[in-house]
């Protein structure tokens, strides 16, 4: 009835909602661990921005516990070795870029790419979950605006000379993106979250981003839906 409360009403306990949840808290948790290595690496070669760089790795080591204390609170045993493998092709692009000193990719993959996909994954997520997870995931979400916002700042201060590096490393990693949530789709909507939804989320704020940063509507257009065809 168009009436009632639309909400779905979740079973946390059923053995589905904890199988796909298993998968989902690996991924965030390997995630946020992620971040903070990457954050911790990048203190070391980005001049100027050590202590920030730092105080960005030490939230994301906060927000790895918080989602640790959420999958606790369902009984559910996180299946990191999924994660490992699911963040591997991203992991191993910055690895690179970062050992041949192109800190503007690092940045991109991070700053941009990881941090909007957290974003709109927790967006969408916070309406659908039990309620000690919906706490801990708004807390979150407001730090992670915070580090999309350093990528941001940063690169639009070196637009010039980051442009084509930019360019380039959009080209070459928002496609994993798009295969990454291929890959999560079935569990997710299991959660209660919708892949168009979360594709929509990340297109809007990377958009976004990229126009702070300082390219033009139609530049955005482009890069934004960078490999989305093949979805
Ligand atoms: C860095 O601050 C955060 C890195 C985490 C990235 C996680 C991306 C999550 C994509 C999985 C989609 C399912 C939603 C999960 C909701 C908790
Ligand atoms: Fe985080
Ligand atoms: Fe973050």
């Amino acid at each position: 009835m168009p009436t009632l409360e639309a909400s779905p009403v979740m079973d946390f306990q059923s053995e589905t909602y904890k199988d796909a949840y298993s998968r989902i808290n690996a991924i965030v948790i390997e995630g946020e661990m992620e971040a903070n290595d990457n954050y911790k690496q990048l203190a070391e070669h980005l001049d100027g921005h050590k202590d920030e760089l730092i105080k960005l790795a030490r939230m994301e080591n906060r927000h790895m516990k918080g989602f640790q204390a959420c999958g606790r609170n369902l009984s559910v045993t996180p299946d990191m070795p999924f994660a490992k493998d699911f963040f591997a092709q991203l992991h191993d692009n910055f690895q690179v870029a970062l050992a041949e000193g192109n800190i503007v990719t690092c940045l991109l993959i991070q700053s941009l790419i990881i941090e909007t996909f957290a974003i709109s994954a927790y967006n969408i997520y916070i309406p659908v979950a039990d309620a000690f997870a919906r706490k801990i995931t708004e807390g979150v979400v407001k730090d992670e605006y915070m580090h999309l916002n350093f990528g941001e700042e940063w690169l639009k201060a070196n637009f010039e000379a980051s442009k084509a590096e930019l360019e380039a490393a959009n080209r070459a990693n928002l496609p994993l993106i798009w295969k990454m949530l291929n890959q999560v789709e079935e569990d997710a909507a299991v959660l209660g979250m919708e892949k168009d939804a979360l594709v929509e989320d990340f297109m809007i704020t990377y958009g976004e981003a990229l126009a702070n940063i300082g390219f033009t509507s139609r530049e955005v257009m482009k890069l934004s839906a960078q490999g989305l065809a093949s979805v």
